[in-house]
């Protein structure tokens, strides 16, 4: 039988999965983004120093991101030498803002999928945020309303947590994390200016200068977001894998995995990153070659030239007609393989390459904890973890990045605009690998590319008929229920899925 099982909530934009499923197992997978945005298109002939402007209005929830990608694609672009200040200041901006995606990712976007609302209701202690939570829940359902209790309830079908006190605890931290990925946020806007969307963010630093009162300002969020992370979000994450642990198996991507790494030490690109870049190929980790990404759009609604390096520029020609294409989201592939990016990407590439010592001890310390090994980081409960230990790292590196800024040195570099240049810009987005390209021709932007996160995870197939990341990862899995199919909600959630950005 074939289930459209979208629009899938619970995430950024339109998303369908379609999938077939013979004797309760899914045998195809199509992950369909749904729309069509046009960035690349409409950025052309503009001024290079807009870029990091416009692109951060590809997303609200990853905008610093984007900014962060595009001002190194145009400190490559006009040869900048960007000062220690500014290079820190960029890190305090994205690290802060990874840190309130992973806990809207994880209380928001996904752990209802196996946090059992109900058990509110039987609730008896004394907090006051559960109390009303429990009263609400109680009145809704008994309200007749179609729709009580929204956006908790209605939910599909499955076995969720078992226990009460866990499942109020984790609905406690549902609340209670709203006003931690506030803090994130703020600390994001004191030097970014604002959230979403900085206007600070410049390529060779950052307008906003430091000083000691915002520095201490930005510690004191950073210290409290730190806490939470570990108090609450740590154990929510093992309390669902310590009851849930199948999902160590399932929803296995069937490529490779990319990341660029993230957040360079100061003083600059070529000094290394918190997180190191790499490509895992066939279990063996490869120095990441841009020279080796093609774009696909065989099963993608343009008729533009398919198979196009990142700079090889090929007009994009939007066909709502063209024949087997099922979505708006183009098919990224690395030396024609497919490839998952995201966090099972980013702490699997470190890891494996013993960049980090911290991502090395915690991961050990989970996997020795669960009794599994590094295969089974590239599934649902993987990338849940992943996301946590990237919290717990990077949260530190703030704190230690913020200590090392100079108060009185600069923080932005000098720029003198090139008549014709080019550059790239990487970086690790939440989602995963993001790169940026700009081409200048007569100080005007003659090309930009950007091949975004949720672009590689959620691709359609590609020239050779391969399953993107997630349809990969879809296929194979056994559904109770294939009408509903709770699984496969639980594994697209994993992923983390932004089609804002996906189709920009
Ligand atoms: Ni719109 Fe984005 C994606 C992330 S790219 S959320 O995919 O993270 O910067």
């Amino acid at each position: 039988m074939k289930v459209d099982i979208g629009p899938v909530t619970r995430l950024e934009g339109h998303l369908s999965i379609q999938t077939t499923v013979e004797n309760n197992v899914i045998t195809a997978a199509k992950s369909v983004g749904e729309m069509f945005r046009g960035f690349e298109t409409f950025l052309r002939g503009r001024d290079p120093l807009d870029a990091q402007q416009i692109t951060q209005r590809i997303c609200g929830v990853c905008p610093y991101a984007h900014a962060i990608a595009s001002s190194y694609a145009q400190e490559d672009a006009y040869q900048l030498d960007t000062p220690s200040n500014g290079r820190i200041i960029h890190n305090l901006i994205q690290g802060a803002n990874h840190l309130y995606d992973y806990l809207l990712h994880f209380y928001q976007l996904s752990a209802l999928d196996f946090v059992d609302v109900t058990a509110v209701l039987k609730y008896t202690g004394s907090d006051a945020d559960l109390n009303n939570l429990r009263d609400w829940v109680k009145r809704e359902i008994g309200s007749g309303s179609p729709f009580p209790a929204a956006p908790f309830l209605p939910r599909l079908s499955g076995r969720y947590l078992s226990d009460v006190s866990t499942n109020v605890r984790a609905l406690k931290n549902y609340v209670a994390s709203f006003e931690i990925q506030k803090k994130a946020n703020r600390a994001s806007a004191i030097f970014g200016g604002k959230f979403p969307h900085a206007t600070a963010i410049f390529p060779g630093g950052c307008t906003q200068g430091p000083t000691i009162d915002l520095i201490a300002s930005y510690q004191s969020m950073i210290l409290e977001v730190r806490d939470f992370i570990h108090k609450q979000y740590i154990p929510d994450i093992l309390a669902v894998a310590g009851e849930f642990p199948e999902y160590w198996d399932i929803g296995r991507s069937k490529g490779g995995f990319l990341s660029f790494g993230m957040l360079p030490f100061s003083p600059g690109k070529e000094s290394g990153r918190l997180l190191a870049p790499g490509v895992i190929l066939k279990d063996r980790v490869e120095k990441v070659d841009l020279e080796a990404i093609r774009e696909d759009v065989k099963y993608s609604k343009y008729s533009s030239a398919s198979g196009k390096k990142v700079r090889e520029y090929s007009k994009l020609i939007p066909d709502v007609r063209k024949n087997e294409a099922y979505s708006w989201i183009k098919a990224p592939r690395y030396h024609g393989e497919v490839m998952e990016v995201g966090p099972s990407a980013r702490i699997l590439v470190d890891y494996l390459q013993g960049n980090n010592r911290q991502v090395k001890a915690l991961v050990d310390k989970f996997m020795g904890s669960a009794g599994i090994g590094p295969v089974q980081l590239n599934s649902v409960l993987g990338r849940h973890l992943c996301r946590a230990v990237s919290a717990v790292v990077i949260a530190d590196f703030l704190l230690d990045e913020s200590e090392r800024i100079d108060p009185k040195g600069p923080h932005m570099a000098k720029y003198h605009l090139p008549d014709t240049a080019e550059g790239f810009g990487t970086t690790e987005a939440s989602r995963g690998a993001l790169l940026h390209y700009i081409r200048i021709k007569n100080k005007k932007i003659d090309q930009y590319e950007c091949v975004v996160p949720t672009t590689w995870n959620c691709s359609p197939k590609d020239d050779n008929d391969q399953a993107g990341a997630l349809e990969s990862a879809l296929i194979g899995t056994r559904v109770e229920n294939p009408d509903e199919q709770i699984e496969a909600n639980r594994i697209v959630h994993s992923f983390d899925p932004c089609i804002a950005c996906a189709v920009h």
